[in-house]
């Protein structure tokens, strides 16, 4: 076997004792791949501790959000305007008068302060009109700059999103991931 190998065998056994099964979507609009990166570290880090993860575009949920479970939402913005992939669900949300009432989400978003007037704007927009459609807001949104330290603001923001999470949903881990991240040697976004 592979050190690789050893290391998957290992983090799948992780993920089996701590399984719980609370879905997880993890939805991105992302241009250049770093705000996949990041939807796809959550949805990694949220498998190892017992959730059901899916993760998926921003425009793969236009026109619905599940109640169960957690939503989190990953966005970049470019002048101002969402990505591609991005752009038919931020219309969605701003015009639907569909109620998402039961729906639980946090926003991150990846941002750049070169661009100073627009800074964080489609996720600042994202999580506004999430709130406004009734959904609830499980942890305040949270911003990386790629201009400043992306990596550290991502880790402080990720460490406080999971413990209200793992709070919310009542999970109790048999591994502790977020401590053990540095021994596992889990590989963390870069920006
Ligand atoms: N960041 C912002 O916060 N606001 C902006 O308006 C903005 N405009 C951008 C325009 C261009 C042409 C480029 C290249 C970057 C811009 N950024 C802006 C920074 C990107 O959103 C940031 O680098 C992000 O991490 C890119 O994510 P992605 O790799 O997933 O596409």
């Amino acid at each position: 076997k592979t050190a690789a190998e050893e290391k998957d065998e290992d983090l799948d056994a992780i993920a089996e004792k701590n399984h719980h099964g609370t879905p997880l979507l993890v939805l991105y609009g992302s241009q250049a791949g770093t705000a996949e990166g990041v939807a796809r570290e959550l949805a990694d880090t949220g498998e190892l501790q017992g959730f059901e993860t899916e993760v998926s575009t921003l425009n793969g949920y236009k026109g619905s959000l599940p109640q169960e479970g957690l939503v989190l939402l990953v966005s970049a913005s470019y002048n101002g305007k969402p990505t591609d992939n991005g752009e038919a669900f931020l219309s969605w949300l701003q015009e639907t008068n569909d109620s998402l009432q039961g729906v639980k989400y946090a926003v991150f978003g990846c941002g750049d302060t070169n661009w100073a007037s627009t800074y964080q704007k489609v996720p600042k927009q994202l999580d506004k009109y999430l709130e406004k459609n009734g959904a609830q807001r499980l942890h305040e949104r949270g911003e990386g700059n790629a201009s400043g330290d992306f990596e550290m603001d991502f880790n402080e923001w990720q460490e406080e999103l999971w413990a209200v999470v793992l709070e919310e949903f009542d999970v109790a881990l048999e591994e502790d991931v977020m401590n053990q991240k540095n021994k596992m040697d889990i590989e963390f976004v870069t920006g």
